[in-house]
């Protein structure tokens, strides 16, 4: 018995989640509460019943508030327990679906909708996050450029492509539409903004990083993301480290324009983040934290400073070919 109990259980959980709706239903109209809606049943019959499905059953439609005229169904006053899919019969069967949803556009505040770019290049998509209580499927366009919809990937961000082109001004607005439904509810809205607003670069990579040999200075270079756009004279980048000092283990930050930095000092770990230098964009992510040097002394081992010692005389021949 207590098996059969737990079955049924079970079985309506099912049903329940059923009916949520998980993605956008193929077809759908929606209207704000109070409103007349009309429903269209596409068949080529001149008449036509209509019913609802409801987590009970399908219910027949027909009443003060739901009047069939022919093949279409006239909904008054709408309110929330009259949405649901709608169906419409001949006696040959089933006709055509709707779903109807109750349009709350207006009533939401706070839509959370967050948009940011890796890049001004329109060969990285822009990454949306969208979350909203209540609803269960989402869905993003790029209204200003055409796009089509787009759902959102495994971990919640929707990547929405665009065609801004990064060498010349932007003179119009990118503009996001943005879609939710619940099994009852339907929510639209727009968020529009400069593609150089929402900019925020790919952590930098450190490249090289070494205390200079006999100095308290320490040398680093970093090289732009990768995702950032080329040529990098004409996006160029401002840095900022982050440092911890040896001596007293304070912490330290100091801004550059360029890929090379000097700091002086004998520096335990550091790291590094990035914005575009002539918009002033949004900082990056830091790069994880990079140990400079180990050995308690604050001086080079053997080994590391033959290896200090070629690096800079390859840096030199580089320089004299130059
Ligand atoms: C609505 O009903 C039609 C016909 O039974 C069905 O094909 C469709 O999947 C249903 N839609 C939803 C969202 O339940
Ligand atoms: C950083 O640069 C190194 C050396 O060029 C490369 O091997 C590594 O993949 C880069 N890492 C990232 C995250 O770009
Ligand atoms: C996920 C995320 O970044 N959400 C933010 C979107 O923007 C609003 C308003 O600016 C913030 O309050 C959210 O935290």
């Amino acid at each position: 018995m207590g098996l059969l109990v737990r079955f049924i259980l079970l079985l309506s959980l099912l049903i329940i989640r059923i009916s949520t709706l998980n993605v956008f239903p193929e077809k759908f109209h929606f209207g704000e509460k109070h409103t007349t809606i009309i429903l269209d049943c596409k068949t080529n019959k001149n008449s036509v019943t209509w019913k609802r499905e409801e987590a009970q059953g399908t219910v027949d439609v027909d009443s003060d508030y739901e009047k069939p005229d022919g093949t279409k169904l006239i909904v008054y006053d709408l309110q929330e327990d009259q949405t649901g899919n709608y169906t419409c019969w001949s006696d040959e069967g089933l006709e055509d679906y709707i779903y109807l949803l109750l349009d709350k556009s207006k009533e939401a505040s706070d839509l959370n909708l967050n948009c940011t770019a890796e890049s001004f290049s329109c060969a990285h998509s822009l990454k949306c996050s969208w979350t909203l209580n209540d609803y269960t499927a989402f869905r993003l366009r790029n209204t200003r450029d055409g796009g089509s919809w787009v759902s959102s990937s495994v971990d919640g961000l929707f990547l929405v492509p665009h065609t801004t082109n990064p060498f010349s001004e932007e003179s119009e607005r990118l503009r996001i539409t943005g879609e939710a439904v619940s099994s009852c509810c339907y929510i639209k809205t727009d968020y529009s903004f400069y593609l150089r607003d929402i900019v925020k670069p790919a952590g930098p990579n450190i490249t090289k990083c070494f205390q200079k040999k006999n100095k308290e200075k320490v040398e680093v270079v970093v090289t732009p993301p990768s995702t950032w756009p080329q040529p990098h004279s004409f996006f160029p980048l401002k840095h900022q480290i982050e440092y911890e000092i040896r001596d007293n283990g304070k912490f330290k930050t100091h801004e550059w324009e360029g890929l090379k930095v000097e700091i002086q000092g004998v520096i335990t770990k550091l790291r590094v983040r990035c914005r575009d230098l002539l918009l002033l964009s949004q900082w990056s992510d830091w790069t994880p934290w990079k140990h400079v040097l180990d050995n308690k002394k604050g001086k080079l081992s053997k080994g590391k400073k033959k290896n200090t010692k070629t690096r800079n005389r390859r840096k030199k021949g580089r320089k004299n070919q130059q």
